[in-house]
């Protein structure tokens, strides 16, 4: 029977608002445990991570917001996420906000480079979460996650050393975008990163978008770490989330993600992020992202053969 390890990331000092603390306990409450066992699956859950004391006092450096308290989380995420990664089990995180993938990303990465295999990204979310501390007009470090696992400079500083190993943004796929800042979009296109907006996804299709990146990564033995952000959804069906915008991914577009990411058996991770029960309906976005993970561990309407790629 395979093995899932749900560890609860309560994050939210990179988001600008309260509330995506109690992230982790909407999920379990949304009865992920229980989705995921009726699946067949053995279901560890490991409690909430622990963020790591600050490495100094001062917390706001200029108008970045909880600097040293989003990097204490940002160490001790990565080491629960490297511990993980080694392990054979297959590792759920629940945020808590995104800049929680900073560490989870990072420790991933550094198990792919020990295994010699390549990490891959799939990032479900309206924004590209691709600023850095000099482009972030917000200071809300949820916007900079992306960018910093890609290797771009600016907080190892904050980490106490440097992260062992960065993401190749020619491994990363962003899709459901429709909300970048203007110096953001530079560094994304710099970076070489795949960005696909809501337009391109209404002209070609989520599918279509989607099928030649899991060829990539098949066809590269690589490692799949998928970071799915409530905002990737459209409001109208996942509220629950501090920075909402129209025009999201429909409730099919996001069950066929995950269905295709089931099927095709290269997904090692999985962030599901930016929670935010606060501003829910009577807990219909945690179900509904619960509904998600249990597409992508294989709950199907009818039985198809499992695509290899
Ligand atoms: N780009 C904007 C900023 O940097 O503040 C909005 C970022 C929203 C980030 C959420 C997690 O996806
Ligand atoms: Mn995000
Ligand atoms: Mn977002
Ligand atoms: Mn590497």
């Amino acid at each position: 029977m395979e093995r899932i390890v749900l560890l609860g990331a309560p994050v939210e000092e990179g988001s600008g608002r309260r509330g995506c603390l109690m992230g982790p306990d909407a999920y379990r409450t949304a009865g992920i445990v229980e989705e995921l066992e009726a699946l067949g699956f053995d279901v560890e859950d490991r409690g909430n991570a622990v963020r790591a004391a600050a490495l100094d006092a001062v917390s706001d450096i200029g108008r970045l917001k909880n600097l040293q308290l989003v990097a204490g989380w940002t160490r001790s995420l990565f080491a629960a996420a490297r511990e993980l990664a080694r392990g054979p089990a297959f590792p759920i995180y629940l945020g808590g906000d995104h800049s929680l993938s900073l560490g989870t990303v990072a420790g991933h990465a550094a198990v792919a480079d020990e295994k010699g295999r390549p990490l891959f990204v799939l990032w479900l979310d309206a924004h590209a979460d691709f600023n850095t501390f000099e482009t972030t007009e917000s200071g809300n470090l949820h916007g900079t996650p992306l960018a910093f696992a890609c290797g771009l400079p600016g907080f190892e500083p904050y980490l106490g050393r440097p992260l062992p190993a960065v993401l190749d943004p020619g491994n990363v796929c962003i899709l459901g975008l429709r909300s970048v800042d203007p110096r953001e979009r530079g560094l994304v296109r710099a970076a070489g990163v795949e960005a696909h907006d809501m337009r391109a996804i209404d002209e070609i299709g989520i599918s279509r978008l989607l099928a030649p990146f899991l060829e990539r990564v098949a066809a590269a033995n690589g490692l799949l770490h998928v970071s799915l952000d409530v905002d990737f959804l459209d409001p109208a069906i996942a509220p629950a989330v501090g920075t909402t915008v129209p025009g999201g991914a429909t409730f099919r577009e996001a069950h066929l993600v995950m269905e295709m990411l089931h099927d095709s058996g290269l997904v090692s991770s999985l962030d599901l992020v930016e929670l935010n029960p606060f501003l829910d309906d009577r807990g219909r976005t945690a179900r509904l992202m619960v509904d998600l993970t249990a597409s992508l561990f294989g709950r199907q309407v009818l039985d198809r053969p499992t695509r290899s790629f």
